[in-house]
């Protein structure tokens, strides 16, 4: 008789886990999935072996890392996804557990991030008599991910578990969330070795699509490269390059795939989009869902045909302004468009010039010496200590659209903002995440005060899981994205002032380093003092409440 390793439903989630790649488990601790702190870290020989606990839970078959909200937790576990292009992994309690983690998750199907989060539940033998924390997760999570159940026999939970994991890395990638039953959890069942399920990839794009692509790209005089998240995350960067260059094409870059080019790339007109989208004759969009992003499609008045680039057909755009859909691997489909006529005359030198000068107009802000500090100058001071390694998140209303607008980086999947879910209070999951994914790499995490206040406890992840992040909060006393518009419709504003608060204060109760800054000629002073701190440092810079992004529409 052969020898059956029996182990709980726990050792099968990480050993599924282990062999898909992952790397880390986010959490906050609760009894419905003990079993997998227990598989992760090796088991108790292993922990009672090593110096603290704490050592076990960094050097285990899979990393433990705690927060202190599950929204945090599974913000790390979306932010890992998008950084490693790997099923980025959380585990939450039952009830509340899965309820906080509603954002994180809507966040991750937004932005098709690969993601698993399994949830604790109440034991199937008591279902329907009111256990702790009794509820049916899947109905609420359903519509957020690429599906959701729950397993009822321990015996399956390995199938499970490699299902979830292929499937949140297949094309398009997305979360999955799947519970297990507190009884399940924790019955043994047969443990074989086997190699993880594999992801399916997009599809060839069809040869005819390709064709037509082509030919509309060869006929236009003013194309336009609208390269999106998509890019990034099937790993497509080489081939956006090799279309852009070969055809000399002007492009704008959005999300993820912001440092596709470089800052000094000719073909970047980023700045210049609103004369490239009203310009354009044909604008190819790759990779990101034609939204409020892009106008819907819109661009230009008549609005000029779209190609549309996607992996999937869930993701084919019903804008009445796509010309021709691609549906398929996005290196097989910019790769097939890549030869073929460049754009002729002035068209990218002009974009690119109307560029270069949008961003030599700003110098007079980012260097402004007023006060109270206009928010612009802090990225004047930023960015001369961004490396092109550097990692910069972005989590708040106005204090983020300067960042987007003045921070270019060098290289993608460098940048880091919520998405289009748009969920404030990401920021310190994201920089855990960052700073555990590139532990060398510097990084700077942007908050306006509002947005501190969703997560501010998890400073104190930060400071426990030792990430020493740059955080500067832009302190304008108030809601300043909500603030403007709001004054804007009605001619006055509610609910949209908060204090002067000294988050450097809270953040140096919570084992971080911090100060806070009103002088101008501080700013930068402060921000190398954080960069040398070796713990998260909250440079608190308070910021003219007067100095409002610059903005016509409301973005809705
Ligand atoms: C979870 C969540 N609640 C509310 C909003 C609406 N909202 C968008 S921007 C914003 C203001 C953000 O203020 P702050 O972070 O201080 O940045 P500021 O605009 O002042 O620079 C608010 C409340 C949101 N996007 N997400
Ligand atoms: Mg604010």
């Amino acid at each position: 008789m052969p020898v059956v390793d029996e182990v709980n439903a726990g050792q099968h989630i990480v050993d599924a886990a282990v062999a898909a790649g992952v790397r880390t488990c986010f959490t906050l601790s609760g009894a419905h999935v003990f079993p997998i702190y227990d598989a992760a870290v090796g088991g108790k020989d292993r922990v009672l072996a090593s110096a603290d606990p704490r050592t076990a839970e960094r050097d285990g078959p899979l990393r433990l890392v705690d927060t202190r909200h599950e929204q945090t937790a599974v913000f790390a576990a979306e932010a890992t996804g998008r950084l490693t292009r790997t099923p980025g992994f959380a585990a939450v309690t039952a009830g509340p557990g899965v309820t906080n983690a509603v954002s994180a998750v809507a966040t991750a199907s937004f932005n098709g991030t690969p993601m698993v989060v399994v949830g604790g539940r109440s034991p199937d033998s008591r279902w329907g008599q009111g256990a702790l924390q009794e509820l049916d997760h899947v109905p609420l999570l359903s519509p957020i991910t690429k599906a959701a159940w729950t397993t009822h026999s321990a015996s399956e939970v390995r199938d499970a578990a490699d299902r979830a994991f292929a499937l949140a890395a297949s094309a398009r990638s997305g979360p999955v969330f799947w519970d297990v039953p507190i009884d399940v959890i924790f019955a043994p069942s047969a443990r074989e070795p086997r190699p993880a399920a594999r992801p399916i990839p997009a599809p060839p794009p069809d040869d005819d699509a390709v064709a037509a692509a082509r030919r509309q790209l060869d006929a236009a005089r003013h194309p336009l490269v609208v390269l999106g998240s998509g890019v990034w995350q099937s790993d497509a960067v080489d081939a956006a390059r090799e279309l852009v260059r070969l055809r000399d094409l002007p492009v704008v870059a959005n999300g993820m795939a912001r440092g596709v080019l470089g800052p000094s790339d000719p073909h970047l007109v980023t700045r210049a989009r609103s004369r490239a989208f009203a310009e354009a004759d044909l604008v190819v969009v790759v990779g990101t869902p034609l939204d409020f992003r892009l106008g819907y499609g819109a661009f230009g008045d008549p609005a000029a045909p779209v190609i549309h680039i996607v992996q999937t057909p869930d993701e084919v755009s019903a804008s009445p302004h796509v010309a021709c859909s691609v549906v398929g691997d996005l290196t097989a489909a910019l790769l097939a468009l890549a030869p073929g006529r460049a754009v002729d005359g002035t068209w990218t030198s002009e974009l690119r010039q109307a560029a270069l000068a949008a961003i030599a107009a700003d110098e007079p802000m980012l260097t402004s010496r007023s006060t109270p500090i206009h928010p612009a100058r802090i990225y004047g001071e930023l960015r001369s200590r961004l490396t092109p390694d550097s990692i910069v998140i972005g989590d708040g209303g106005d204090f983020v659209s300067f960042a987007g607008r003045f921070v270019e980086p060098e290289q993608p999947g460098r940048w880091l903002d919520p998405g289009p879910y748009g969920c404030l209070g990401t920021g310190p999951g994201f920089a855990l995440a960052a700073g555990i994914v590139h532990p060398s790499s510097p990084l700077f995490l942007l908050m306006g005060d509002g947005a501190a206040g969703f997560s501010l406890a998890d400073l104190d992840t930060l400071a426990r899981h030792r990430v020493p992040a740059v955080v500067i909060v832009g302190n304008n006393a108030g809601w300043g994205l909500e603030k403007g518009p709001m004054r804007l419709l009605y001619g006055y504003d509610v609910v949209a002032d908060l204090s002067p608060t000294r988050y450097d204060e809270a953040a140096i109760a919570l084992g971080c380093g911090g100060e806070c800054v009103t002088d101008p000629e501080q700013v930068g002073p402060a921000i190398d003092r954080a960069m040398t701190a070796g713990i998260p440092y909250v440079v608190n810079v308070m910021t003219d409440p007067d100095a409002a992004y610059p903005r016509s529409t409301l973005g809705i």
